[in-house]
Parts: C-alpha cells; structure tokens; sequence
C-alpha cells in the first residue's frame, strides 16, 4: 500500500530528517532500500562552509549534542551530487539554508531547477548566530523567508521549525499564510551544553549544540500538537521517535509523515522499516488505521 503526500506518491509515512547521511545518491538510495519513504538531504547553503571543529556529536545515551557547523560545499559547488540525483528511483526533499532573505530565496531558486520532489528550507539550526534558527523564532522573518522562497520555487515547500520559538503554531500559520505547503517539526533543541567534568571543559569544540534522540520526543509531540491546532497543511512530525509506538504518539499529536534521525545511529539504517512493522503490528491489533489515530489526540474528551 502506498500513501500520497502533497501530489507525490509514497511508500510508506517514514522520512529520514535532514543532515543525518549527507548528500550522496548510494546512501540515500539506501535508506531508501531499507524502509524510508522519503528522503531528506543535509541543508545546501549559499557559499563553501568547513562546519565546526571535531568533536561536533557526542552520544549522550539518552539522545546526541551537535554543533555540525552547517557544512555545505554551497549550492554551487554540487554538479557531481545533482548528476547522480537526477536518475532516482526514490523520492527526495533537498533541505537549504541561508543568512539573509535573499540567499534563501538564491540557492532555492538554484535547488529547485534541479527537480528535487521538495524544498525544505531550514529555518531553525541553532548552530550558527547568523543562519537558520534567528529567522525562524520569528513570526516576521519566518513569513519573509517563506513567501521570498515559495515565489522562485516550482516545487512544493515545506518548512523546518524551531521548538525554540515563543509559539511554534503562531509561526506555523504564518509560514501557512506566506504559501508553505507543509511544516517539519522539529529541528534540534537548544543550543545546550554538557560538560566533562573531569576535565571541566565542554565536550563539544564549539561548546553549544542541538539535542536529538529520547530525551526530545516530549517536546516534538508538543510542538506537533501546537501545529496542528494552529495549521490546514500536513506535518511531518520528528523528534526522538525510535520505535513504532513513539511513530504512533506524533501521529496521534497530529503528523502525517514520520521523521527519523538520531534514531538511525541507534537502531541501524533499516531503523525505517522496524519502525513501520513496529507501527503496522500495533494498528493492527487494535483494527486501527494510520488515518484512524491521526490527531487522536486533539478530541476532546
Ligand atoms: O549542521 C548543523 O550543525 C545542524 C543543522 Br544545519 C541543523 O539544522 N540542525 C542541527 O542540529 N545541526
């Protein structure tokens, strides 16, 4: 059975989350092969960036710290990439980032013209002052983002939100009325900071990172929730989801599409396809359908 997502068909409601296996067709290809319907790139930015200094993860048991850096050979600088993606079997959402306005709407222009299914644009790293997250805690600069992209773009645009914004509905909706046509949520929590204590410094060289995995999921159901009160456009829904109960818990919250990324480290890359078994066995012992419990979680009681 497949499933239809903003006029694209899927095989099934399992995305991988941006950044988390680069860009290259062979791995992506290969999520693909091991159960994920929808595959999401690692944001493409406007110039040649290194990204932070080693260590940037760290595995803290019950989810990761990053500061990655947004690396990124820049939006012009990706032909061989392009070439191997141009003759897919697979759908792909290309994820792109930007410091102004303008270089969002310059490198989605430039994205889109080499057909990807869809834009994501990344409003919503919180590893770098200048990119990313400072326009989307703000209902302003999200909507200018938005609405500056959707105009270059003939591709469907989805965008990825902040749980560090005041009120991720109200910047929902204003990425709705600025012509978003889905949200992702959420993005990496933070930026936080851990400590070594022995050695007293901060186990990341940038010091300050996102936080994924287990110890997020609560946050993402709520954000989630807040969005699907505040929005008419579908939400793929992530943040720590590892098992096929916790795909269930952010479906019930209101996603139509489920993310997975920490996730991949923790349970290997065909985590896709024991999540959707996981998801199948426990609808099915309750004759329950994917479209049964979807926002569950909104009716009143
Ligand atoms: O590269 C990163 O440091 C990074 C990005 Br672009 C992002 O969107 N989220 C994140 O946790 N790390």
């Amino acid at each position: 059975m497949t499933i239809q997502f903003l006029g694209k068909t899927l095989k099934n409601h399992m995305v991988l989350a941006s950044g988390v296996l680069g860009n290259s067709k062979e791995i992506l290809e290969r999520v693909h092969e091991n159960g994920c319907g929808l595959v999401t790139m690692k944001s493409i930015g406007p110039a040649p960036r290194d990204g932070h200094k080693n260590p940037t993860v760290i595995d803290l048991g019950q989810g990761m710290i990053n500061a990655v850096g947004l690396p990124s050979p820049g939006y012009l600088n990706m032909e061989n990439e392009w070439q191997d993606l141009d003759e897919r079997d697979f759908p792909l959402i290309a994820s792109v980032y930007g410091g102004s306005v303008k270089e969002y709407q310059v490198v989605a222009e430039f994205v889109s013209a080499k057909k990807p299914d869809f834009i994501e644009i990344n409003i919503s790293c919180p590893n770098s002052e200048k990119h990313g997250m400072i326009f989307g805690i703000n209902r302003q600069s999200s909507q200018d983002v938005v609405s500056a992209v959707k105009e270059v773009i003939n591709v469907p645009l989805i965008v990825k939100l902040t749980p560090q914004a005041p009120d991720i509905g109200d910047i929902a909706k204003a990425c709705e009325d600025a012509g978003a046509d889905a949200i992702c949520a959420i993005n990496t929590v933070g930026p936080g900071m851990v400590i070594d204590i022995e050695s007293a410094m901060p186990v990341l060289a940038f010091k300050k990172g996102g936080l994924s995995g287990p110890m997020i999921k609560p946050i993402a159901v709520r954000c989630v929730f807040d969005i699907y009160k505040a929005v008419n456009i579908p939400i793929i829904g992530l943040g720590g989801i590892t098992t096929g109960e916790d795909a269930i818990e952010i479906i019930m919250a209101g996603a139509s599409l489920v993310g997975i990324g920490s996730a991949v480290r923790y349970r290997g890359i065909d985590v896709f396809q024991k999540v959707t078994d996981e998801m199948n066995a426990w609808l099915s012992n309750r004759n329950l359908s994917i479209e049964d419990i979807k926002g569950a979680a909104h009716k009143e009681k």
